[in-house]
Protein backbone atom coordinates (compact mmCIF):
# COMPACT_ATOMS: atom_id res chain seq x y z
CA UNK A 1 0.00 0.00 0.00
CA UNK A 2 2.69 2.44 1.08
CA UNK A 3 4.64 1.68 -2.34
CA UNK A 4 1.65 2.13 -4.02
CA UNK A 5 0.49 5.31 -2.22
CA UNK A 6 4.36 6.76 -2.91
CA UNK A 7 4.58 5.33 -6.57
CA UNK A 8 0.79 6.16 -8.16
CA UNK A 9 -1.32 8.05 -6.31
CA UNK A 10 0.81 11.38 -5.11
CA UNK A 11 1.52 11.80 -8.34
CA UNK A 12 -1.27 11.21 -9.71
CA UNK A 13 -2.94 14.10 -7.46
CA UNK A 14 -0.05 16.36 -8.08
CA UNK A 15 -1.01 15.58 -11.97
CA UNK A 16 -4.61 16.17 -11.40
CA UNK A 17 -4.00 19.47 -9.89
CA UNK A 18 -1.81 20.59 -11.84
CA UNK A 19 -4.14 20.37 -14.81
CA UNK A 20 -6.87 22.42 -12.25
CA UNK A 21 -4.16 25.01 -12.10
CA UNK A 22 -3.76 25.03 -16.13
CA UNK A 23 -6.84 25.11 -16.33
CA UNK A 24 -7.50 27.99 -14.29
CA UNK A 25 -4.69 30.34 -15.86
CA UNK A 26 -5.74 29.06 -19.35
CA UNK A 27 -9.25 30.43 -18.29
CA UNK A 28 -8.50 34.36 -17.63
CA UNK A 29 -8.22 36.21 -20.36
CA UNK A 30 -6.08 39.91 -21.03
CA UNK A 31 -8.56 42.17 -22.56
CA UNK A 32 -6.43 45.06 -24.62
CA UNK A 33 -7.79 48.07 -23.86
CA UNK A 34 -6.69 51.18 -26.28
CA UNK A 35 -7.62 55.00 -25.72
CA UNK A 36 -5.52 57.55 -26.84
CA UNK A 37 -5.52 60.47 -24.38
CA UNK A 38 -3.58 60.56 -20.68
CA UNK A 39 -4.24 58.37 -17.61
CA UNK A 40 -5.81 61.54 -15.51
CA UNK A 41 -7.74 62.80 -18.96
CA UNK A 42 -11.82 61.77 -19.03
CA UNK A 43 -11.12 57.87 -21.19
CA UNK A 44 -8.23 57.52 -19.28
CA UNK A 45 -10.89 57.45 -16.11
CA UNK A 46 -13.18 55.74 -17.97
CA UNK A 47 -10.70 53.05 -19.00
CA UNK A 48 -9.21 52.76 -15.09
CA UNK A 49 -12.77 52.46 -14.16
CA UNK A 50 -13.37 49.61 -16.78
CA UNK A 51 -10.56 47.93 -16.10
CA UNK A 52 -10.35 47.83 -11.87
CA UNK A 53 -14.56 46.80 -12.35
CA UNK A 54 -13.58 43.88 -15.10
CA UNK A 55 -10.78 42.82 -12.58
CA UNK A 56 -13.35 42.49 -9.87
CA UNK A 57 -16.51 41.55 -11.17
CA UNK A 58 -15.88 39.10 -14.05
CA UNK A 59 -13.84 37.05 -11.09
CA UNK A 60 -10.79 36.29 -12.90
CA UNK A 61 -11.75 35.37 -16.06
CA UNK A 62 -11.12 38.57 -17.82
CA UNK A 63 -8.43 41.03 -16.98
CA UNK A 64 -8.09 44.77 -18.54
CA UNK A 65 -4.26 45.94 -19.86
CA UNK A 66 -4.71 49.43 -20.79
CA UNK A 67 -2.67 51.31 -23.26
CA UNK A 68 -3.49 54.78 -23.11
CA UNK A 69 -1.38 57.89 -25.33
CA UNK A 70 -2.23 56.50 -28.67
CA UNK A 71 0.02 53.76 -28.01
CA UNK A 72 -1.98 51.36 -30.09
CA UNK A 73 -2.23 54.10 -33.17
CA UNK A 74 -5.07 56.93 -33.89
CA UNK A 75 -8.71 56.67 -32.98
CA UNK A 76 -9.32 55.62 -36.72
CA UNK A 77 -7.07 52.62 -36.85
CA UNK A 78 -7.76 51.64 -33.11
CA UNK A 79 -11.29 51.15 -34.49
CA UNK A 80 -9.89 49.23 -37.10
CA UNK A 81 -8.12 46.91 -34.61
CA UNK A 82 -11.32 46.83 -32.69
CA UNK A 83 -12.94 45.25 -36.06
CA UNK A 84 -10.35 42.92 -37.00
CA UNK A 85 -9.47 41.70 -33.15
CA UNK A 86 -6.48 43.00 -32.96
CA UNK A 87 -7.78 45.48 -30.02
CA UNK A 88 -10.71 44.44 -27.87
CA UNK A 89 -11.54 47.05 -26.41
CA UNK A 90 -11.39 50.76 -27.38
CA UNK A 91 -12.17 54.26 -26.32
CA UNK A 92 -12.70 56.57 -29.00
CA UNK A 93 -14.14 59.87 -30.27
CA UNK A 94 -17.49 59.21 -32.48
CA UNK A 95 -15.75 61.36 -34.84
CA UNK A 96 -13.70 58.76 -36.91
CA UNK A 97 -15.77 56.00 -36.24
CA UNK A 98 -18.62 57.48 -38.70
CA UNK A 99 -16.07 56.26 -40.98
CA UNK A 100 -17.10 52.58 -39.94
CA UNK A 101 -20.66 53.27 -38.82
CA UNK A 102 -22.26 55.88 -40.72
CA UNK A 103 -25.32 55.90 -38.44
CA UNK A 104 -23.05 57.63 -36.00
CA UNK A 105 -22.72 60.72 -38.09
CA UNK A 106 -25.89 62.67 -37.77
CA UNK A 107 -24.51 63.01 -33.67
CA UNK A 108 -21.99 65.29 -35.70
CA UNK A 109 -23.99 68.07 -36.64
CA UNK A 110 -22.72 71.58 -35.28
CA UNK A 111 -25.33 73.29 -32.66
CA UNK A 112 -27.28 70.18 -32.47
CA UNK A 113 -27.06 69.41 -28.47
CA UNK A 114 -28.21 72.18 -26.39
CA UNK A 115 -26.49 71.36 -23.50
CA UNK A 116 -24.75 68.43 -21.65
CA UNK A 117 -28.08 67.30 -19.93
CA UNK A 118 -29.94 67.47 -23.57
CA UNK A 119 -26.51 65.37 -25.54
CA UNK A 120 -26.47 62.50 -22.23
CA UNK A 121 -30.27 61.72 -22.16
CA UNK A 122 -30.66 61.30 -26.25
CA UNK A 123 -27.63 59.15 -26.07
CA UNK A 124 -28.96 56.94 -23.56
CA UNK A 125 -32.28 56.78 -25.03
CA UNK A 126 -33.63 55.19 -27.58
CA UNK A 127 -32.13 57.31 -30.22
CA UNK A 128 -28.58 56.25 -28.77
CA UNK A 129 -29.51 52.73 -28.42
CA UNK A 130 -30.81 52.44 -32.28
CA UNK A 131 -27.16 54.05 -32.93
CA UNK A 132 -25.62 52.03 -31.08
CA UNK A 133 -27.93 48.56 -32.41
CA UNK A 134 -26.43 49.36 -35.74
CA UNK A 135 -22.45 48.26 -35.30
CA UNK A 136 -22.55 44.86 -35.43
CA UNK A 137 -23.49 44.75 -38.94
CA UNK A 138 -20.16 46.97 -39.38
CA UNK A 139 -18.49 44.55 -37.90
CA UNK A 140 -18.35 46.54 -34.08
CA UNK A 141 -19.77 45.59 -30.90
CA UNK A 142 -20.49 49.76 -29.51
CA UNK A 143 -20.93 48.92 -25.74
CA UNK A 144 -22.13 52.76 -24.75
CA UNK A 145 -21.97 56.21 -25.29
CA UNK A 146 -18.66 57.97 -22.91
CA UNK A 147 -18.02 61.19 -23.53
CA UNK A 148 -15.31 63.99 -24.66
CA UNK A 149 -17.62 66.87 -25.00
CA UNK A 150 -18.36 70.46 -26.32
CA UNK A 151 -15.45 71.51 -29.01
CA UNK A 152 -14.11 74.97 -28.75
CA UNK A 153 -11.52 76.16 -31.79
CA UNK A 154 -7.94 77.59 -30.97
CA UNK A 155 -5.29 78.57 -33.04
CA UNK A 156 -2.21 80.18 -33.44
CA UNK A 157 -2.72 83.42 -35.68
CA UNK A 158 -5.72 85.31 -34.25
CA UNK A 159 -8.76 85.74 -31.96
CA UNK A 160 -12.22 84.37 -33.30
CA UNK A 161 -15.28 85.94 -32.49
CA UNK A 162 -17.00 86.36 -35.72
CA UNK A 163 -17.31 83.48 -38.88
CA UNK A 164 -15.21 85.91 -40.99
CA UNK A 165 -12.38 85.72 -38.67
CA UNK A 166 -12.09 81.87 -39.34
CA UNK A 167 -11.86 82.56 -43.17
CA UNK A 168 -8.70 80.91 -44.72
CA UNK A 169 -7.76 79.43 -41.11
CA UNK A 170 -6.29 76.08 -42.07
CA UNK A 171 -8.18 74.30 -39.40
CA UNK A 172 -7.27 70.10 -38.62
CA UNK A 173 -10.50 68.30 -37.93
CA UNK A 174 -11.16 64.89 -37.16
CA UNK A 175 -11.65 62.50 -39.66
CA UNK A 176 -15.23 63.65 -39.94
CA UNK A 177 -17.17 64.14 -42.97
CA UNK A 178 -19.90 66.57 -41.14
CA UNK A 179 -17.01 68.48 -39.46
CA UNK A 180 -15.21 69.36 -42.30
CA UNK A 181 -18.19 70.47 -44.42
CA UNK A 182 -19.12 72.75 -41.44
CA UNK A 183 -15.99 74.21 -41.54
CA UNK A 184 -15.54 74.13 -44.98
CA UNK A 185 -18.96 75.81 -45.59
CA UNK A 186 -16.95 78.80 -42.94
CA UNK A 187 -14.16 79.15 -45.34
CA UNK A 188 -11.84 77.37 -42.95
CA UNK A 189 -9.07 75.55 -44.87
CA UNK A 190 -9.92 72.31 -43.00
CA UNK A 191 -7.77 69.55 -42.87
CA UNK A 192 -8.58 65.84 -41.73
CA UNK A 193 -5.59 64.15 -39.72
CA UNK A 194 -5.38 61.35 -36.90
CA UNK A 195 -4.71 62.97 -33.43
CA UNK A 196 -1.22 61.73 -32.95
CA UNK A 197 -0.28 63.97 -35.95
CA UNK A 198 -2.16 67.07 -34.93
CA UNK A 199 0.73 67.92 -32.18
CA UNK A 200 4.07 68.24 -34.57
CA UNK A 201 1.77 69.60 -37.29
CA UNK A 202 0.90 72.84 -34.47
CA UNK A 203 4.58 72.98 -33.47
CA UNK A 204 5.68 72.94 -36.91
CA UNK A 205 3.50 75.61 -38.51
CA UNK A 206 1.47 73.52 -40.91
CA UNK A 207 -1.69 73.91 -39.60
CA UNK A 208 -2.78 76.70 -37.74
CA UNK A 209 -5.52 75.19 -35.02
CA UNK A 210 -7.72 72.70 -34.21
CA UNK A 211 -11.02 72.33 -32.05
CA UNK A 212 -11.49 70.11 -28.74
CA UNK A 213 -13.30 70.11 -25.59
CA UNK A 214 -11.51 71.64 -22.86
CA UNK A 215 -10.57 68.52 -21.27
CA UNK A 216 -8.07 68.06 -24.45
CA UNK A 217 -6.80 70.96 -24.79
CA UNK A 218 -5.64 70.85 -21.47
CA UNK A 219 -4.06 67.28 -21.32
CA UNK A 220 -2.67 67.97 -24.95
CA UNK A 221 -0.99 71.28 -23.30
CA UNK A 222 -2.07 72.87 -26.48
CA UNK A 223 -1.43 76.47 -24.59
CA UNK A 224 2.19 75.83 -25.42
CA UNK A 225 1.32 76.03 -29.32
CA UNK A 226 -1.84 77.68 -29.63
CA UNK A 227 -2.27 81.42 -28.40
CA UNK A 228 -6.51 81.90 -28.71
CA UNK A 229 -9.22 79.68 -27.44
CA UNK A 230 -12.60 80.80 -28.28
CA UNK A 231 -15.29 79.10 -26.31
CA UNK A 232 -17.79 78.13 -29.64
CA UNK A 233 -19.00 75.14 -27.66
CA UNK A 234 -19.39 74.19 -31.77
CA UNK A 235 -20.75 70.72 -31.48
CA UNK A 236 -20.71 68.17 -28.53
CA UNK A 237 -18.22 65.61 -29.00
CA UNK A 238 -19.59 61.87 -28.03
CA UNK A 239 -17.02 59.28 -26.94
CA UNK A 240 -18.00 55.69 -27.89
CA UNK A 241 -16.91 52.49 -26.01
CA UNK A 242 -16.09 50.05 -28.75
CA UNK A 243 -15.30 46.00 -28.32
CA UNK A 244 -14.13 43.55 -30.64
CA UNK A 245 -16.76 40.77 -31.67
CA UNK A 246 -14.40 38.16 -31.83
CA UNK A 247 -13.61 39.61 -27.95
CA UNK A 248 -17.67 39.88 -27.04
CA UNK A 249 -18.54 36.55 -29.07
CA UNK A 250 -16.10 34.56 -27.06
CA UNK A 251 -17.95 35.53 -23.67
CA UNK A 252 -20.64 33.35 -22.07
CA UNK A 253 -24.28 35.82 -22.04
CA UNK A 254 -23.81 36.94 -18.68
CA UNK A 255 -20.51 38.22 -18.76
CA UNK A 256 -21.73 40.33 -22.43
CA UNK A 257 -24.65 41.44 -20.53
CA UNK A 258 -21.79 42.44 -17.70
CA UNK A 259 -19.33 43.56 -19.46
CA UNK A 260 -22.23 46.15 -21.53
CA UNK A 261 -23.22 46.91 -17.69
CA UNK A 262 -19.48 48.12 -16.57
CA UNK A 263 -18.93 50.10 -19.86
CA UNK A 264 -22.05 52.47 -19.06
CA UNK A 265 -20.51 53.01 -15.82
CA UNK A 266 -17.07 52.84 -17.27
CA UNK A 267 -19.10 55.40 -19.66
CA UNK A 268 -20.33 57.89 -16.58
CA UNK A 269 -16.58 58.38 -15.27
CA UNK A 270 -15.72 59.78 -18.47
CA UNK A 271 -19.05 62.52 -18.26
CA UNK A 272 -17.98 63.23 -14.38
CA UNK A 273 -14.88 63.91 -15.42
CA UNK A 274 -15.47 66.07 -18.46
CA UNK A 275 -17.41 68.08 -16.06
CA UNK A 276 -13.77 68.32 -13.53
CA UNK A 277 -11.42 69.41 -16.36
CA UNK A 278 -13.95 71.86 -17.74
CA UNK A 279 -14.90 73.30 -14.01
CA UNK A 280 -10.69 73.66 -13.63
CA UNK A 281 -9.23 73.84 -16.93
CA UNK A 282 -10.39 76.97 -18.31
CA UNK A 283 -8.77 78.91 -15.48
CA UNK A 284 -5.27 76.70 -16.01
CA UNK A 285 -5.44 77.67 -19.55
CA UNK A 286 -5.57 80.98 -18.79
CA UNK A 287 -2.50 80.79 -16.29
CA UNK A 288 -0.70 79.12 -19.37
CA UNK A 289 -1.47 82.84 -21.13
CA UNK A 290 -4.35 81.36 -23.39
CA UNK A 291 -5.74 84.28 -24.36
CA UNK A 292 -9.50 82.97 -24.35
CA UNK A 293 -12.65 84.29 -25.84
CA UNK A 294 -16.64 83.67 -24.95
CA UNK A 295 -19.04 84.29 -27.56
CA UNK A 296 -22.07 85.80 -26.46
CA UNK A 297 -25.73 84.19 -27.99
CA UNK A 298 -25.61 86.34 -30.74
CA UNK A 299 -22.41 85.24 -32.06
CA UNK A 300 -23.01 82.25 -31.35
CA UNK A 301 -25.93 82.69 -33.79
CA UNK A 302 -23.83 84.36 -36.13
CA UNK A 303 -22.14 80.85 -36.58
CA UNK A 304 -25.00 79.04 -36.77
CA UNK A 305 -26.52 81.31 -39.40
CA UNK A 306 -23.32 80.98 -41.35
CA UNK A 307 -24.04 76.95 -41.57
CA UNK A 308 -27.16 77.54 -42.88
CA UNK A 309 -26.13 75.82 -46.84
CA UNK A 310 -24.30 72.97 -44.77
CA UNK A 311 -27.51 72.19 -42.27
CA UNK A 312 -29.42 72.18 -45.53
CA UNK A 313 -27.60 69.08 -46.85
CA UNK A 314 -27.45 67.62 -43.51
CA UNK A 315 -31.12 67.46 -43.60
CA UNK A 316 -31.07 66.22 -47.09
CA UNK A 317 -28.62 63.25 -45.76
CA UNK A 318 -30.73 62.62 -42.71
CA UNK A 319 -33.80 63.90 -42.71
CA UNK A 320 -35.12 66.93 -41.18
CA UNK A 321 -37.28 64.56 -39.14
CA UNK A 322 -34.50 63.01 -37.54
CA UNK A 323 -32.60 66.01 -36.76
CA UNK A 324 -35.82 67.02 -35.24
CA UNK A 325 -36.49 64.44 -33.09
CA UNK A 326 -32.64 65.08 -31.54
CA UNK A 327 -33.05 68.73 -31.82
CA UNK A 328 -36.16 68.53 -29.66
CA UNK A 329 -36.20 66.02 -27.56
CA UNK A 330 -35.80 66.72 -23.73
O1 LIG B 1 -10.90 61.69 -28.69
O2 LIG B 1 -9.19 63.53 -32.49
C1 LIG B 1 -9.76 64.31 -31.73
O3 LIG B 1 -9.82 65.53 -31.91
C2 LIG B 1 -10.42 63.74 -30.51
O4 LIG B 1 -11.20 64.69 -29.88
C3 LIG B 1 -9.36 63.25 -29.57
O5 LIG B 1 -8.61 62.31 -30.23
C4 LIG B 1 -9.99 62.63 -28.35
Amino acid sequence: MTLFRTRFLKPLIAAAALVCIAGMAQAQTTLKLGHGLAREAHYGVGAAYMAKAIGERMSGRYKVEVFPDFQLGGEREMTEGAQLGTIDIVFTSSGPVGNFVPDTLITDIPFLFRDYQHARSVLDGPIGQAILDKCPAKGLICLAWAENGFRHLTNSKREVAAPADTKGLKLRTMENPIHMQAFRTLGVQATPRAWPEVLPALQQGTIDGQENPIGVIVSAKLSQTQKYLTLTGHVYSPAMILMSPAAYNKMSPADQKLIREIAREGAKATRTRVEDLERNGIDELKKSNMQIRTLSPAEKAAFQTALTPAFTDFAKRFGQANIEAIRNAK
